[in-house]
């Protein structure tokens, strides 16, 4: 039996990947951190009781920025393979808390290299690094001759994540070099799901987009609509990096679908899911997403159960010409990322990685996946149970 260690096992991409793995037939250790409130929602279904005979799945208190945990974790654990997933993950949040985002992306790698060291562990764990498209900053000049980022393009971070995560890119592939480890940076480009932390901005327009339709919100406020990601499923994402970590060589790759979407076409297809179209007016901070048409039978169609669950024939007063998205300046970044897109193409040469979500695919199990959140919520809050988050 495979025994995996997950850093970041509480977070959208651990939790996938701990499901992976144990379908892989492997014992998944995994690292979460003390919090005042449960954050292991992502994980709650992989739980096994520690006192069964067959136990494949253990969570360990721990903290990147704490040396000896992570020392004392993977001394207990012995892991084939560490994941480090674990990171301040929100760009926009980084610029707030500098200096804890280079201590937990930067130094957290350089701590979990270093412990695998201490422990003569050299040649048994294998690392993946979770190295991110923000490390190429968006330059226009650094694309190759496709017009895409690949392994060999230069990198130009634009925020205190990507600074951070750069250190984390360059003392992984130290450590490969300096020390001879199996240790590997997945360059990743965004990459989301219904499990997607809420403030990033394809959760916040799904969810948004089914809160609208179901009467329980009436504006969206967001930022910079005209940056442009490479969006793929977090699903076909962890799959690549159980990929990287059984190749006979350690190397470095590029995980991304080679398409780019502005954030407002992303928009426009979340809302449609809905039955809602948005047109665009005005410019800048005062640009407005407002609803030019609504498709009845789509409407319905996605929002029918709620609708069922209130015994109600309409339950959203919407009407074509309502503003629905609004620019509020605060989500701004101090500098932003104009353009992503990734050249797959060595992943799906070398590895035989193959997404099998598209764009239109993933937006549409994200919308409904969050109509079904509050529905769910709606029907309960009916009955008369009160839902403990909003309680908190
Ligand atoms: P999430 O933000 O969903 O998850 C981050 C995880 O890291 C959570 O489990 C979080 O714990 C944990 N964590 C945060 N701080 C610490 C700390 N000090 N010590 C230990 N663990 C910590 O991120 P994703 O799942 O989306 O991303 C996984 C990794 O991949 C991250 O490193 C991210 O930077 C990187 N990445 C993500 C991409 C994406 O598009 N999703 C693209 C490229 C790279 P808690 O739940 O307690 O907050
Ligand atoms: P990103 O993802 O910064 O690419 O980092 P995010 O979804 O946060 O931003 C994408 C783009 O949308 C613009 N935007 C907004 N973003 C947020 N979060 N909230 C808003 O209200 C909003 N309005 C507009 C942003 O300005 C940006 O241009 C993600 C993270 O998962 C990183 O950890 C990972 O490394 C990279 O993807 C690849």
């Amino acid at each position: 039996m495979k025994v995996a260690l997950i850093t970041g096992i509480t977070g959208q991409d651990g939790s996938y990947l701990a499901e992976l793995l144990l379908e892989k037939g492997y014992m998944v250790h995994g690292v979460k951190r003390r919090a005042s409130s449960f954050n292991t929602q992502r994980i709650d279904h992989l739980y096994v009781d520690q006192h069964e005979d067959h136990v494949n799945f253990k969570l360990h208190y721990g903290d990147l920025t704490d040396s000896t945990n992570i020392i004392r974790i993977i001394q207990e654990v012995q892991p084939d393979e560490i994941y480090n997933l674990g990171a301040m993950s929100h760009v926009k949040v980084s610029f707030d808390s500098p200096e804890y985002v280079a201590n937990v992306d930067g130094i957290g790698t350089l701590r979990i290299l270093e412990a695998v060291r201490i422990l003569g562990l050299e040649k048994k764990t294998r690392i993946y690094q979770a190295s991110t498209s923000e490390l190429y900053g968006g330059m226009e000049e650094n694309k190759n001759s496709k017009g895409m980022y690949d392994e060999n393009s230069p990198f130009y971070p634009r925020s205190p994540y990507g600074a951070a995560k750069i250190y984390g890119y360059w003392i992984t592939k130290n450590y490969r070099e300096a020390y001879n480890m199996f240790a590997c940076n997945g360059i990743l480009f965004n990459h989301e799901s219904p499990r997607r932390g809420e403030t990033f901005s394809t959760r916040k327009i799904t969810r948004a987009a089914a809160k609208i339709a179901l009467g329980l919100q009436q504006t969206l406020y967001l930022g910079n609509l005209d940056s442009q990601r490479d969006w793929g499923h977090a699903k076909d994402y962890v799959k690549a990096m159980w990929l990287i970590l059984q190749q006979e060589k350690a190397e470095d790759y590029v995980i991304a679908t080679g398409q780019t979407t502005k954030i407002r076409d992303f928009i426009e297809m979340a809302f449609a899911e809905v039955g809602l179209y948005i047109g665009w007016q005005g410019e800048g901070v005062n640009e407005l997403g407002v609803l030019s048409k609504i498709d009845k039978d789509r409407f319905n169609n996605a929002v029918s159960l709620a609708k069922q669950s209130q015994n109600k024939n309409d339950n959203t007063d919407l009407s074509v010409g309502d503003v629905l998205i609004r620019i509020d300046a605060r989500y701004f970044r101090p500098t932003e990322v104009d353009i992503l897109i990734g050249d797959p193409s060595k992943a799906k040469t070398q590895l035989g990685w193959e997404p099998q979500y598209n764009l239109e695919a993933m937006v549409e199990e994200m919308v409904h996946s969050d109509i079904a959140l509050f529905t769910k919520d709606m029907i309960l809050k009916r009955l008369g149970y009160l839902i403990p988050r909003e309680e908190e």
